[in-house]
Formats: C-alpha cells, sequence, structure tokens
C-alpha cells in the first residue's frame, strides 16, 4: 500500500501532475535581517566570500564560505529558539524528529486585508471564516499566512521599520493559541521576516507566534514566497533545516508538493 502510493508519487512528479513550488526567498548579502532594538544582541547579515573560483585558489574547483545568523532570510524556527521551548531535549536542529519536517499546509489568504492595513492583526474570526470554506485544519498541519509581502522583496519595505517599530502583518496571541490548544498545528509560517506581527512586542503575552508555538513545541517559518501558488489545502511541505547541533533555527530550502 505504502510502496504503490510513493510509486504513484515519484510518478506524479515525473509527468508533472505533482509539482514542486518553492517558497524560498534568495540568500544574498541584501537579504534583511530583523532589526531588534538597540539594548538587544543583533543578528548578523548573510555574507558570502569565494575560497576558490577554477583559478590558483583551486584551478579545478569553485566554492564559497557563508556568514549568517541562524534566522536569516527563508528559516526554520526550532522551539528552543524561545525561552518557553528551552526544556525541550527534541526542540533542537539536530534534535527534531525528521517524520516533523514533511507535513500538509493550510493556507489562509490575507492579501486583501494586508493591501489596505500593513498592520493587520489575524484573528480568530478569520480562521473560523477560512475553516467554514475550506474545512477544519487538521492535527499536525502548518498553517500559512498569506500576505503578499513577500513581493517587497529585499526592499526597506520589506522589513518597514518605522518610529514605532516594525509596520508588519502577522496573528494575535488568541489566533495562536487557538491553532496550538485547539487544533494541535505543526508550526505557523508567514511571508514576513519573523512569524509575529511587528508590533508583537506589545502583545499580551509579546511575541505570541514565538512564545505559545515554541512553548508547545510547535515550530515557525518566516521569509516565504510564492504561497500565491498553494491552494488553500491540499499542499504537503517538505521543511528539514539543517542539523545544527543545539541550532535554534537555521535557512532552509522550503518545498511544497501541489497536486496539478
Ligand atoms: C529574536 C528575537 C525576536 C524575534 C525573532 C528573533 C524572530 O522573529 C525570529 O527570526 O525568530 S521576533
Ligand atoms: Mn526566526
Amino acid at each position: 500500500m505504502s510502496a504503490t502510493l510513493l510509486t504513484q508519487l515519484a510518478a506524479a512528479l515525473a509527468n508533472n501532475t505533482v509539482r514542486v513550488v518553492d517558497l524560498t526567498q534568495t540568500l544574498r548579502p541584501s537579504t534583511p535581517v530583523i532589526q531588534l532594538p538597540p539594548e538587544f544582541a543583533p543578528s548578523n547579515p548573510f555574507t558570502i566570500s569565494e575560497i576558490s573560483h577554477y583559478d590558483s585558489r583551486g584551478p579545478g574547483w569553485y566554492w564559497n564560505n557563508l556568514s549568517m545568523g541562524e534566522h536569516t532570510g527563508t528559516h526554520f524556527d526550532a522551539p528552543v529558539h524561545w525561552v518557553t521551548g528551552q526544556h525541550y531535549a527534541d526542540g533542537f536542529t539536530d534534535t527534531i524528529p525528521a517524520q516533523r519536517f514533511v507535513a500538509p499546509a493550510c493556507v489562509i489568504d490575507c492579501t486583501k486585508e494586508v493591501a489596505t492595513d500593513e498592520k493587520f492583526v489575524l484573528e480568530v474570526p478569520h480562521i473560523d471564516t477560512w475553516e467554514k470554506q475550506h474545512g477544519k485544519i487538521p492535527a499536525g498541519a502548518w498553517v500559512l499566512m498569506r500576505t503578499g509581502w513577500s513581493t517587497r522583496g529585499d526592499s526597506p519595505a520589506f522589513l518597514n521599520m518605522k518610529a514605532d517599530g516594525p509596520h508588519s502583518p502577522g496573528p494575535s496571541a488568541a489566533a495562536i493559541t487557538f491553532l496550538v490548544k485547539e487544533r494541535d498545528v505543526n508550526g505557523w509560517g508567514v511571508e514576513a521576516v519573523g512569524t509575529d506581527h511587528g508590533q508583537a512586542f506589545a502583545f499580551e503575552p509579546a511575541f505570541p507566534a514565538h512564545n505559545l508555538m515554541h512553548g508547545a513545541k510547535k515550530f515557525g517559518l518566516a521569509s516565504l514566497c510564492n504561497l500565491d501558488q498553494l491552494p488553500p489545502t491540499g499542499a504537503l511541505l517538505i521543511t528539514p533545516p539543517l542539523k545544527i547541533a543545539k541550532g535554534s533555527g537555521s535557512p532552509l530550502r522550503v518545498l511544497a508538493l501541489v497536486a496539478a
């Protein structure tokens, strides 16, 4: 049965009736990095430097050295990233069970709302409305907030930093509580630089997508793109972070399998 299923999947991939959609932003030195208030330590940007390029440093090979913070570009948030998830032995990038890196996705389209409100807050009633149209969010699914934010690319409008902090959309604490307690999701993903709303430092609790998701051993995905290529339900996400010993997260390639 299972073998047949995988054979069918392989055939569907080969004849393009299942498509692979890349939900990853290109990682480059201009990739925006989250800006914290000056009293906190900053995350380094992405840097890349050539080791050799078919030249005297290495005549037959091209390769680079890389440097970056773990939470740079399209990236995975592990439970231990937040103080609320710190005691999970299986909450590091190298200890999370690999089974949790393959899971279905529910996509909530907030594009219209965000087009007129950069500080749009996704609330429980929005999830209720989505479920009336598309069915109940199944346990173990990713919930992805589609906003169109990724079209801002690497421009300053992506971080959208203002005098009172970033103006960017995200979930309310109640919405995250609902997804954790009532739906037992795998995690929460967004197009913005971080999984929380730009003003979430002032939410109760602060940074609920981090505080509550990671406190419940659930994951985050940030800086996703191409969510407009996903159906509301039915996509299968492949999201393995780098296997960094004691890592709190990592840049990753996020792939979605979508039936044509
Ligand atoms: C560190 C502190 C606050 C936040 C973040 C990181 C992130 O958004 C992240 O990338 O996990 S809000
Ligand atoms: Mn992060």
